[in-house]
């Protein structure tokens, strides 16, 4: 969108016009000033929707296992390998709210799972055991959330295959507010599994 002035200072007038012909003013009852003032105005206002369309631009870039869009900022994403019988696996990330509004981690999905979950690690009597988290994590303006072993995790249940560390996976993250968010993996390995927890669903 590009207007040049003299377009705009015609746009000005007929408004100046309008206004003469409603209430009854002169043209010169306006005033130089005024006139001048409004272009001012209508010129900021411009320049602030013009600015607003440049931030809210889909600036998506990738890296190695991270990306961001609309200022949620994904680091280190990583899906951990499984055995051969195993039929759930947990994956990982740092998510950076880089954006000036809260923002909700609402849930992922994978196309080699029938069921992607965010989870919480929960003390049950003096059992710690997971479960789902309906409403998704909260990750206000300027925060940083972890998904961690022990902790916040997305859950991939129904595994269509093993999970091997040679292969490449995708994890579409879903934000109330920035949308939708597709990142390849880091694949780790079993070692140190001992950390998370039993998959018991
Ligand atoms: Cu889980």
């Amino acid at each position: 969108m590009s207007l040049p002035i003299s377009e705009l200072y015609s746009w000005v007038n007929q408004l100046l016009y309008c206004a003469r012909e409603d209430l009854d003013v002169t043209f010169s009852q306006i005033g130089a000033l005024d006139s001048m003032k409004i272009l001012f105005a209508i010129l900021t206002s411009v320049f602030f929707a013009l600015s607003l369309m440049g931030a809210h631009a889909d600036s998506t870039s990738h890296d190695h296992h991270g990306a961001e869009k609309h200022g949620i900022m994904v680091k280190d994403l990583t899906i951990r390998a499984t055995t051969p019988q195993a039929g759930a696996t947990a994956a990982y990330a740092i998510i950076h709210n880089h954006s000036h509004h809260d923002d909700i981690l609402l849930g992922a999905s994978v196309s080699f799972a029938k069921k992607t979950e965010i989870h919480e690690m929960a003390l049950v009597g003096d059992v710690m055991k997971m479960r789902q988290l309906e409403d998704g994590i909260a990750i206000a303006a300027g925060e940083t959330i972890a998904l961690e072993k022990g902790g916040n995790h997305i859950m991939m249940m129904g595994l269509s295959a093993p999970i091997k560390l040679d292969n490449t996976y995708e994890i579409t993250l879903h934000f109330k507010k920035a949308g939708m968010m597709t990142l390849a993996a880091e694949t780790i390995s079993l070692a140190g599994k001992k950390a998370t927890h039993s998959h018991q669903h």
